[in-house]
């Protein structure tokens, strides 16, 4: 039996034999994670050996360079040995540098790979890319592209994010205001990984001492049952409207803090000039947004004055900061939250993440990690993440970008290792376009994935159930020595083994490599952070392997945000221009993006603008997974039990498949002015009428020639819009869209999502 762990908590794994996988969750996790159930998928529908897509192989192999080609994702591939698979990539890589220069590599590589401090795939992909003299980078994340640009500027740092009011400092609130929920799926996983699945416990245990929760957002299910929530069915992407609409009462009635908003804000004036209409004759009432949001002007009413009575912590789930104008939410919630008063006191304030992933609201450890050391870039290129299609179609196009106007460089090889565009991008018919446009795309990947697909060389990884790694989340209270349960599958090879051999094929392998193993690696990571550590006296590697982990040094476990600020705004001033919390920005009013003005305001749902918003009726909620983190192992046991005839679900409310003649279990189409894709129809009176739902990840696989759908499986993404969340962010807004949905009358075509693609037999 060998300890195993992942992003969605630790496990004992056994390889019987007949080549099954048995798991066992560590007992000491309060709360497993079912998507421990897709665990064995890893073993199956390997990438079983490096491959080579046809047109782009036959290029090379006759000494031309590679060009754009609109056949990546549809053509056959070849099987390779390993030594020509490296050659190929290192010639390709040597020819971009030396023709077009580092900032023509495209190594951004986006995406959670899986759990372990040394095969982390972006750590090793940038190592790698730096030892060859840079490459293109990119900055934020998919998951916090607004928030973390918009705190900089209105907080000075990302502290409700990185340093957030523990859950230990919130054992006396009374009211919980969630806009979004604290959705269990979401708080089932935690990049790095997981000891201690807590959050659900946190939640009860606040329920069964009186507390009392408010959802504010358009499914019921993103609240657990058990904390009898009241809940209030906003319109998606409407928060915004009634964050502002409590402010106006608060403002109205006297019963914000004054002394706090004099103290510790600036730009109050601006702000209340714009929540009671002298700006612009609207005043923002409860009657106004009950209008925009679909809820009761009444309800708004009583709950501004409930929290302004009671200790609230007003709590943002991430996914609303994923739409157009996602800034907004995020800034008017906070400004709500400093008219209350509460913020860097316990038991209330404001948070942007209780439930979001599993170790939001545990202190992070502020001490060191074994970490990689990734080298230095000297290339300056960089992109905010979400915009790589807008690169790659417009090679010295400009755009705005934390204030600043900017170029994108020009790209000819993109090289991709632990993340799957194909998944977290949004408009895949755009993505497929904008891949197109490249020499050469090469990426690493242990499973079939679109990406992989659209791959010109396709390099098989190992999992990590085939790799030992050290193990621990900056949320951990330990770190674990986690070890292979078999060895590499197939032809597959570590990250780090791929690397290495192209470096060396480049000259650069002493600088990638430092001439050690993976084993050497692991020791000598360990043994410098043991040193680091000093004067905490932890175990040297060989008790640390043993033992199989160690405790980490214990820390403070109760933390308040904000409350160094307000204890002393002098002396613990922001990093902000005013030195405190802004609710009017003179940087953003004067940049004057219609997109991100000056103060928090409402801006439009963000879901489509006219005339696509009035075309389609539903408005779509496409977010994260419950079977399934992000598109890992959709094949597994736990993902494919979730869908319905074979596709991914879309949930609407009974009503609207009433009107719409649909029932549960059918396959429907579901479909916008960016392309359709298939789903299995679920039926729930938890979510609003006049809503879908549909959940990320399902691997997208295009329909037959002259079906006209573009995925056949359910890819959400698909339909999303690919437009930064404001001209100031550029985040990623893939969280809502408009569609239709109609029932699918030809014959459903049979799946091979998960497969090899067409292989050409020599
Ligand atoms: P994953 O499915 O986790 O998605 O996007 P991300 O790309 O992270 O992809 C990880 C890939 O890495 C998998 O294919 C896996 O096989 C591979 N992998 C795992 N381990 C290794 C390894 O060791 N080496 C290599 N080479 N590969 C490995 C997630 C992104 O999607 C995120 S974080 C968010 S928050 C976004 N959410 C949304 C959303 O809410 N709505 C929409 N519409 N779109 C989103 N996209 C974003």
């Amino acid at each position: 039996m060998t300890r195993q762990s992942s992003h969605w908590g630790d496990f004992d794994a056994v390889l019987d034999a007949d080549g099954n996988l048995q798991i066992s969750p560590d007992p000491r996790d309060a709360a497993p994670s079912p998507l421990l159930g897709n665990i064995s998928a890893n073993l199956r529908q390997r990438i079983d050996r490096p491959y080579a897509r046809r047109g782009w192989l036959q290029s090379v192999r006759a000494g031309r360079a590679p060009g754009p080609d609109n056949r990546r994702g549809k053509d056959e591939y070849e099987a390779l040995e390993w030594s020509e698979a490296i050659e190929l990539a290192a010639n390709e890589l040597g020819r971009v540098i030396a023709q077009q220069g580092n900032s023509a590599i495209y190594g951004g590589s986006y995406g959670w790979g899986s759990a372990g401090r040394f095969h982390h795939a972006q750590s090793q992909i940038h190592r790698f890319l730096n030892a060859l003299g840079g490459y293109t980078s990119s900055r934020q994340t998919y998951s916090l592209g607004a928030a973390r640009v918009l705190f900089e500027q209105v907080l000075g740092d990302d502290r409700p994010l990185s340093a957030p009011t523990s859950w230990s400092a919130l054992a006396g609130t009374e009211l919980f205001v969630c806009f979004g929920g604290m959705p269990a799926k979401n708080a089932g996983v935690n990049a790095g990984g997981i000891t201690n699945h807590a959050t659900a416990l946190h939640l009860r245990e606040a329920c069964q001492r009186g507390a009392r929760f408010v959802l504010l957002g358009p499914q019921r299910d993103d609240l657990a049952t058990e904390l009898a929530a009241q809940w209030l069915a906003l319109r998606p992407g409407t928060d915004t409207a009634a964050m502002l609409a409590m402010a106006q009462v608060l403002l109205e009635e006297g019963r914000y803090d004054r002394a706090f908003i004099e103290q510790y804000t600036h730009g109050s004036a601006d702000f209340f000039a714009y929540l009671s209409g002298t700006v612009d004759g609207v005043p923002k009432t409860p009657e106004w947004a009950a209008r925009l949001c679909g809820v009761g002007a009444c309800e708004l009413r009583d709950l501004a004055r409930e929290m302004s009575g009671r200790k609230t912590l007003i709590n943002l789930a991430w996914s609303l900061q994923r739409s157009r104008y996602g800034e907004q939410p995020l800034w008017a919630g906070l400004a709500l939250a400093a008219m209350l008063g509460q913020i860097g006191l316990p038991d209330g304030g404001f948070g942007h993440g209780y439930g979001a992933v599993g170790g939001f609201g545990t202190p992070r450890n502020p001490l060191p990690l074994p970490t990689l050391p990734q080298g230095r870039n000297p290339v300056g290129d960089f992109i905010p993440v979400a915009r790589v299609a807008d690169m790659l179609l417009d090679p010295g196009g400009a755009y705005d970008y934390a204030g600043e106007r900017r170029r994108y460089p020009s790209i000819k090889l993109v090289y991709w290792a632990g993340g799957n565009p194909f998944h977290h991008h949004q408009d895949l018919r755009r993505l497929s376009t904008a891949f197109a446009q490249v020499d050469s795309l090469i990426v690493h990947e242990a499973f079939w994935t679109a990406t992989a697909r659209h791959a010109d060389l396709v390099l098989p990884c190992t999992t990590h159930l085939e790799r030992d790694d050290l193990v621990a989340s900056r949320e951990d209270r330990r770190l674990r020595f986690v070890e292979a349960v078999c060895p590499p599958l197939g032809q597959s090879r570590d990250d780090y083994g791929i690397f290495r051999a192209i470096a060396a094929r480049l000259g650069a392998e002493a600088a990638f490599s430092q001439g050690r193993s993976e084993r050497q690696w692991l020791e000598a990571l360990y043994e410098q952070w043991r040193q680091q550590m000093t004067p905490h006296a932890m175990p040297h590697y060989p008790y640390f392997r043993a033992a199989g982990e160690c405790e980490l040094p214990a820390i403070d476990e109760h933390t308040v945000c904000f409350a160094d600020f307000r204890q002393d705004p002098v002396r613990h001033a922001l990093k902000t221009a005013s030195g405190r919390i802004e609710l009017f920005s003179a940087r953003l009013h004067a940049l004057g993006y219609p997109d991100c003005p000056g103060h928090p305001a409402w801006l439009g749902p963000g879901d489509e603008p006219e005339p696509q918003a009035a075309a389609y009726p539903l408005s779509l909620i496409a977010n994260n997974p419950a079977s399934r983190l992000h598109s890992q192992l959709d094949h597994g046991a736990f993902s494919q039990a979730s869908k319905i005839q074979g596709r991914e679900p879309l949930t609407l409310h009974p009503r609207d498949a009433l009107a719409l003649g649909l029932e549960a279990g059918q396959v429907v189409r579901v479909s916008n002015h960016r392309g359709q894709v298939l789903a299995g129809l679920r039926l729930s009176d938890d979510i609003r009428p006049g809503c879908a739902q549909m959940a990320t990840g399902a691997w997208y696989q295009p329909g037959p020639d002259g079906c006209g759908v573009d995925c056949v499986h359910g890819n959400v993404n698909v339909l999303t819009s690919d437009v930064g969340t404001s001209r100031f962010s550029q985040g990623c807004s893939g969280q809502l869209t408009r569609v239709e949905v109609s029932a699918w009358h030809g014959p459903v075509p049979s799946g091979n999502a998960h497969g090899a693609p067409g292989r050409k037999h020599s």
